[in-house]
């Protein structure tokens, strides 16, 4: 991992960051990126001092963002050896009959659209070097519905289905692509999901052992150290309080 370049999407908060914290530690060089600069800023602060970073202040679902911010990464940060699409969101838990439309597209832009451009922008260079690694954020969403989730559900479906068909399409290339699919993990991400009611989110995880956003990024950083001849394409992981999506086990208090 020593001096790899490492660009990992939604690093300013929850899941990235911890990726960020974790490939730090190994020596990779970092490029960083989602909206809040400001946060990206908090997290460097944070990581070992000797560590290279490049900082993006980009939104993933503005596809010509995407393609501007990679054409003109210096020449000392293009060799993109890991991508990590782990930006995305959920935004409401509404019936879908009654779900906000503004909701949808943001998770669709973002959860879909986003990890396509990225993935279309860094893969050609990975496949002119002659190597590279792709991983993505997935969900036991994708796995399986559950009630008032159909949309967000429905992005992490497709990240799964998309990211089969990407292993299909480079069979014969020596590019990796990977999946990890998280139960329950205490982030931002239910703050976010609830427009900001931080009450509601901590509902999310009452009772509960949820996973930490660091045993995440193990377990992305484990994907990425395999010898080049082994492929994890999707790992499965969800705290021993969680069954599915649905079936949750809460200490009463
Ligand atoms: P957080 O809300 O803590 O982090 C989400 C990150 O994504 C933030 O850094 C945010 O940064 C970034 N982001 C969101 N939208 C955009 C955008 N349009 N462009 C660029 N960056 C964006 O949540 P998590 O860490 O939990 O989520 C990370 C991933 O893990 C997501 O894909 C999520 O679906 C998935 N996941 C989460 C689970 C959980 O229980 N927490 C379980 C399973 C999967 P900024 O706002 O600065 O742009
Ligand atoms: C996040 C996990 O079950 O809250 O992807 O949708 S869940």
């Amino acid at each position: 991992m020593q001096g790899k370049i490492v660009l990992i999407t939604g690093a300013s908060s929850g899941i990235g960051a911890a990726c960020a914290q974790v490939f730090a530690m190994a020596g990779a060089r970092l490029i960083l990126a989602a909206r809040r600069l400001a946060g990206l800023q908090a997290l460097v602060a944070q990581l070992p001092p000797t560590t290279d970073v490049y900082l993006l202040a980009l939104d993933v679902s503005d596809r010509t963002a995407v393609a501007q911010s990679i054409q003109e990464l210096p020449d000392d940060w293009e060799e993109i050896e890991i991508l990590i699409n782990n930006a995305g969101l959920a935004r409401g838990l509404d019936p879908l009959q009654t779900g906000a439309i503004e909701d949808w597209e943001e998770m669709i832009d973002t959860n879909v659209k986003g990890l396509l451009y990225m993935t279309r922008c860094v893969l050609p260079g990975m496949l002119d070097r002659g190597r590279g690694h792709i991983i993505n954020l997935g969900s036991i969403a994708g796995l399986a519905a559950y009630p008032k989730g159909a949309v967000y559900c429905g992005t992490k479906a497709a990240v799964k289905l998309i990211t089969e068909g990407l292993k299909q399409d480079l069979l014969g290339t020596p590019i990796r692509v990977s999946e990890v699919d998280p139960g329950l993990v205490e982030t931002e991400f239910s703050v976010v999901r609830f427009h900001g009611d931080r009450d509601r989110a901590s509902q999310v995880y009452a009772g509960v052992t949820p996973l930490t956003p660091m045993d995440v990024a193990e377990v992305i950083f484990f994907c990425a150290t395999r010898p080049a001849h082994v492929n994890i394409n999707q790992v499965v992981l969800m705290p021993v309080d969680q069954a599915s999506a649905t079936l949750v086990h809460r200490q009463q208090s």
